[in-house]
């Protein structure tokens, strides 16, 4: 008797990074899932598998539920069954990871700061997350060999979703000031799993 699959269903936005990158992940690993999108700010529904109600969020045969975006990176790379994806013990690439994650982090809240009615908005938290920023790209330019060099993995598809989304949300100008990463990211966003889930409003 064979084993059935699991139904897998990733639910996402339409511009989430997070949700993105386990998108990429899920469909690079060869992951049979449906991608599901949602406004996740309207979507009650999702309480009751991710209190948090955030995207993303991985619900296996309409039962369990598996988040955040690490956690989902996890599961995918566990079922995938692929070897050399995923960090291991490698606490430097760990570190990077991190550091691009919160880079993206830091611009999904820049983002969320600028739109904010002017008497709600605070000038100084907008120019401490511009400076986090600015920080963390000098820091991964300095590190881009790193990044972008040896096989193909976790590491590669985080940085490419979060420098992707500096330009969507923050600035093409990352771009002067990181020529190494600039460079190697426009080759690999031409991957089809890039391509298809560039954000659009
Ligand atoms: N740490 C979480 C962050 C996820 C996150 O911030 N998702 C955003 C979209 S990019 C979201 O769901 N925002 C809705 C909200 O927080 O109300 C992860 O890595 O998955």
């Amino acid at each position: 008797m064979t084993e059935k699959s699991p139904a897998l269903v990733l639910f996402t936005g339409p511009t989430s990074p997070f949700a993105r990158m386990a998108q990429v992940v899920g469909t690079e690993l060869g992951i049979a899932f449906e991608s599901r999108t949602i406004d996740v700010y309207s979507a009650e529904f999702l309480d009751e598998f991710n209190p948090l109600r955030q995207i993303p969020t991985l619900v296996i045969d309409g039962k369990t539920a598996i988040f955040d975006s690490r956690t989902i990176f996890a599961y995918f790379d566990a079922i995938s069954g692929k070897s050399s994806f995923s960090p291991g013990d490698d606490f430097a690439q760990m570190s990077r990871i991190s550091l691009f994650l919160g880079l993206t982090e830091a611009c999904l809240h820049y983002r969320m700061s600028i739109i904010l009615p002017e008497n709600e908005r605070s000038e100084a938290n907008i120019e401490k997350l511009r400076v986090r920023m600015n920080r963390s790209l000098d820091f991964l330019e300095a590190h881009a060999q790193e990044t972008t060099e040896g096989n193909f993995r976790l590491e590669q598809i985080v940085a490419a979703c979060t420098l992707e989304y500096i330009d969507y949300r923050y600035s093409h100008e990352w771009r002067l000031r990181c020529p190494r990463l600039d460079t190697w990211v426009k080759t690999f966003s031409q991957r089809p799993s890039m391509m298809e889930s560039r954000p659009s409003e």
